[in-house]
């Protein structure tokens, strides 16, 4: 049975149980630490993990949730805090990877997978083969960055892998490539000649990100490799790679959390797809089964989200409607929502949420916190005022009071200006074209503070755009 399998099984007895007592919590952190255990995760942590949800498990329970569901989200948050770690982003172009590790554990696998990833993502991608240990390993990645379709460098004849990679980097950047990706050999141990090795490439190759390919198949012993590498060459993130069908990946995932190395990508298979950017909320709601999961996740997001509206009890509608929309409220917006903010959810009321563009609804977090930065840099009357209030030398106040750029200020400013547009369209043209079924004088007078979530729902069925 496989760890996701594992801890189903442990929701599961949650979910059929009739009363939420402390027996039932026993009982379930008792199966908890057995699928932990069996999957090779560190006891010490296993019994970490078990007092923190025992803890947890008895505080008060949020309005609008059972307490069995309450004891449901306590179990994932807290797997969710101790797998892997912290959970990181890349940029959008990490420029350089140097990817290094252990015989076997996945990197030419790997290098050939991110140069895939990349690729599909508009950069033009280069691979450079510096495992000049192995005779095979040349033709190996050859061959797989002809199946990813990615610029390749090699030198079958030269020995030393530093000016493989010198020769390969000047080579790759004749020929126009953005994101040099950089193979290297492994050993069975970190040994003096590893380290060296990896030493002399990273002095010519300047990387931008040097990750350490780990398998899932070791295990906790992750977390010595993760040690042994970091102490000697330095790495700033780690890739594990043979996540599908291994038993042992409970064990390489909290590993990572104990080494606090973050984790980048998670390998889930053989071919050259099979990578995916980690996010350990994503993946433990996947191997515990998404729907029920993701679910309940959206109904306790419903419970926030009515909390939230009640905090926007002095924001009308109707001024939104009619373009009255400042940063104050962008600001509000941003602070009270991760995914689809109460905003969204007012337009959802008022049947036009898909008014809104992905880009709108999806800010990124990343963003999201970008703005919120931003934002702090505003006085009171900028927070208050129009969009066009804020002339370029505030711009460039702001920005240099934030530490953003000038074009960050700029992105967030057309953000608004963009939303502020289309709210003011809604209420001239296409509030006429609303159904017969309302009148849109009632409309302006909502406050969506007062309403509850299906009272919500039931209008949004009501209002239909054409
Ligand atoms: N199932 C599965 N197999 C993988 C994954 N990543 C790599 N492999 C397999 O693991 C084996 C070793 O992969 P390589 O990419 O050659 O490993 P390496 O680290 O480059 O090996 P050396 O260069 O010899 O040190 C190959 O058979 C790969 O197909 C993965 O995510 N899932
Ligand atoms: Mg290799």
């Amino acid at each position: 049975m496989s760890l996701g399998e594992k801890l189903r099984d442990a929701v599961d007895k949650v979910k059929q149980s009739v009363h939420v007592d402390k027996q039932l919590v026993k009982e379930v952190i008792k199966e908890i630490q057995r699928a932990l255990i069996t999957s090779d995760v560190n006891i010490k942590l296993v019994l970490e993990i078990s007092k923190e949800i025992e803890q947890k498990a008895f505080e008060n329970v949020p309005t609008g949730i059972t307490r069995k569901e309450h004891l449901v989200k306590v179990f994932y948050d807290t797997l969710v805090k101790y797998i892997g770690g912290e959970t990181k982003e890349l940029e959008e172009n990490p420029e350089k990877i140097l990817l290094c590790g252990l015989f076997g554990s996945g990197k030419t696998t790997t290098a050939a997978k991110l140069a895939k990833f990349y690729k599909k993502r508009g950069l033009k991608v280069g691979v450079v083969c510096a495992d000049t240990y192995r005779p095979a390993a040349y033709d190996q990645l050859k061959q797989l960055c002809e199946k990813a379709d990615v610029v390749f460098y090699g030198d079958i004849e030269e020995k030393n892998a530093s000016k493989v990679v010198e020769a390969g980097v000047s080579y790759l950047q004749k020929n126009n490539v953005n994101l040099i990706i950089v193979d290297s050999a492994g050993r069975s141990a970190l040994d003096e000649e590893l380290t060296k090795e990896i030493k002399d490439i990273y002095k010519i190759f300047q990387p931008k990100y040097s990750f350490l390919v780990l398998s899932a198949d070791v295990g906790q012993a992750v977390k010595d490799q993760a040690q042994a590498f970091n102490e000697s060459v330095g790495v700033d993130g780690v890739v594990i790679t043979k996540l599908d069908g291994s038993a042992k990946g409970g064990g390489a995932l909290t590993a990572c959390y104990l080494t606090k190395s973050p984790i980048y990508f998670i390998g889930t298979g053989e071919k050259i797809e099979d990578l995916e950017i980690f996010n350990a909320d994503r993946y433990l709601s996947r191997i515990m089964g998404y729907g029920d999961i993701s679910s309940l996740l959206e109904k306790i997001n419903e419970v926030t989200t009515q909390e939230q509206l009640e905090q926007m009890k002095d924001v009308n509608p109707k001024d939104i409607l009619k373009g009255k929309f400042n940063f104050k409220l962008f600001k509000q917006q941003l602070s009270f929502t991760k995914k689809l903010g109460p905003f969204s959810k007012v337009l959802g009321f008022l049947g036009a949420g898909n008014k809104l563009s992905e880009e709108q609804k999806n800010l990124g977090q990343e963003k999201i916190n970008k703005f919120n930065i931003i934002l702090d840099s505003f006085t009171k009357e900028e927070l208050e005022n129009d969009t066009d209030f804020i002339t370029k030398s505030r711009i460039k106040r702001i920005a240099s009071g934030s530490g953003k750029k000038y074009e960050d200020v700029k992105e967030m400013i057309s953000q608004v200006k963009k939303m502020k547009k289309m709210f003011r369209k809604m209420s001239g043209g296409d509030l006429k074209n609303l159904s017969k079924n309302i009148n849109p004088k009632d409309l302006e007078n909502m406050d969506p503070s007062k309403m509850d979530l299906s009272q919500m729902k039931d209008l949004s069925k009501k209002l239909k755009y054409k």
